[in-house]
């Protein structure tokens, strides 16, 4: 039986983090979540999660604009779709909708997540051929901007069997400032650690050929993003100077970019991130290019509440090979939990949900005390007050 809409909500969320957390672009102290609720005219609920980092100092959709796109353009669509058929409602959004990634994403997640309550399975098993794997190692970003903060905190991770991997974020300072700090950390933490940094697009080609010499030589393992995600022919360059693997970030936002870096060789590494896919399945569909092309693949995120991280665990536990694992720490990042039952982190990894859908719930009364509109409210009944 078709199945409409009988809902649309959208709202953001803002929660601080627990430390400022400094990336090349902006320094974040709080994050942003875009929620989007779903509700079929069967009563079935689905949520989704659209998140962005550092308002539009990281990409091209703030959560303003991605709360707008769904409710202005998206919502429309969805009202004269049946929206048990993800596949054709998510080509008529297509179809009225260009880009916004971010928006599409958190709206096919919430179908996806009421076509797992109906179906009574996982979304995992809605995507690819279902699990390999039930658990994701699960990477921890170090961005405090010091060094011995961040050596401190490596240790109490690795202490409480939270991570071994470390990405450190880096592309602020000169090559070798940063580059001392990495270096500074690597040795602190030897071989118990993985260490990796991201650079967010912050160097120049001859940049990134210093700083992926020396970070090769001080035991880095990995090097994200190091030039603007559109200079292909120096990602391909820097790929074939150094033995230090690239991995693509920002470059990718969907199947297209993966197809053309593949062609290029201007990746080993590709960080497969939902909403910069557009959605679980060109996220599925990146991944299935970089298996073609023998590229590694890492569970990427964009620092998503409890929502979007199931979202993207329930990719990657299907994906056969993932062989830098997954840096889905997000909801750890923040002060406040807004699921119901917090996602279970234990022994490096993260656990898979598995009940139907998402297999995640909110704290409704978390939400309601966090949403941006209700301190608007209460800001305007003081105002009115005064
Ligand atoms: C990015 O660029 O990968 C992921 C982890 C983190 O700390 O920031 C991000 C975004
Ligand atoms: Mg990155």
């Amino acid at each position: 039986m078709a199945v409409k809409p009988a809902k649309i909500e959208t709202l953001i969320v803002d929660v601080p983090t627990i430390r400022p957390h400094v990336l090349a672009m902006a320094t974040m102290r709080h994050q942003s979540i875009v929620l989007v609720r779903i509700v079929g005219d069967d009563g079935v609920e689905g949520l989704g999660e659209g998140t962005t980092i550092g308002g539009l100092s990281y990409g091209d959709e703030s959560p303003e604009g991605i709360k707008l796109a769904i409710d202005t353009y998206i919502a429309p669509v969805l009202a004269i779709c049946d929206i048990s058929r993800i596949a054709e409602t998510t080509a008529k959004v297509a179809r009225a909708v260009v880009g916004n990634h971010f928006a599409k994403c958190a709206v096919e997640t919430a179908l996806l997540d009421a076509a797992g309550k109906r179906l009574g399975v996982p979304v995992s098993e809605l995507i690819g051929g279902g699990r390999v794997r039930e658990g994701l190692p699960v990477a921890w970003t170090l961005a405090s901007g010091d060094t011995a903060r961040d050596i401190e905190e490596a240790e109490r991770m690795l202490d409480a069997r939270r991570h071994r991997i470390f990405k450190l974020k880096i592309g602020k300072r000169p090559v070798r400032e940063d580059v001392a700090h990495v270096a500074a950390i690597k040795k602190a933490l030897g071989e118990r650690a993985s260490v990796r940094v991201d650079v967010n697009q912050a160097w120049d080609e001859a940049a990134a050929d210093l700083g992926m010499r020396l970070l090769f030589d001080a035991g880095v393992d990995l090097v994200e993003q190091p030039v603007a995600r559109t200079a292909m022919g120096a990602m391909a360059r820097l790929c074939a100077r150094h033995a230090l693997p690239l991995m693509a970030d920002e470059a990718l936002r969907g199947p297209r970019d993966a197809f053309a870096i593949a062609c290029a060789a201007a990746a080993r590494v590709f960080a497969v991130k939902i909403a910069q896919a557009g959605g679980l399945f060109a996220a599925r569909d990146v991944a299935q290019i970089a298996h073609a092309a023998d590229i590694g693949l890492y569970g990427g995120t964009m620092l998503e509440a409890g929502i979007g991280t199931a979202a993207s665990a329930h990719l990657c536990a299907t994906l056969p090979s993932l062989t830098w694992g997954t840096e889905l720490f997000g909801p750890l990042l923040l002060t406040e939990e807004i699921l119901a039952e917090p996602l279970t982190y234990a022994n490096f990894e993260l656990q898979v949900p598995a009940g139907p859908g998402l297999g995640v719930a909110l704290d409704e009364d978390r939400v309601a005390f966090l949403r941006r509109d209700r301190t608007r409210t209460l800001h305007a009944a003081a105002a009115a007050r005064s």
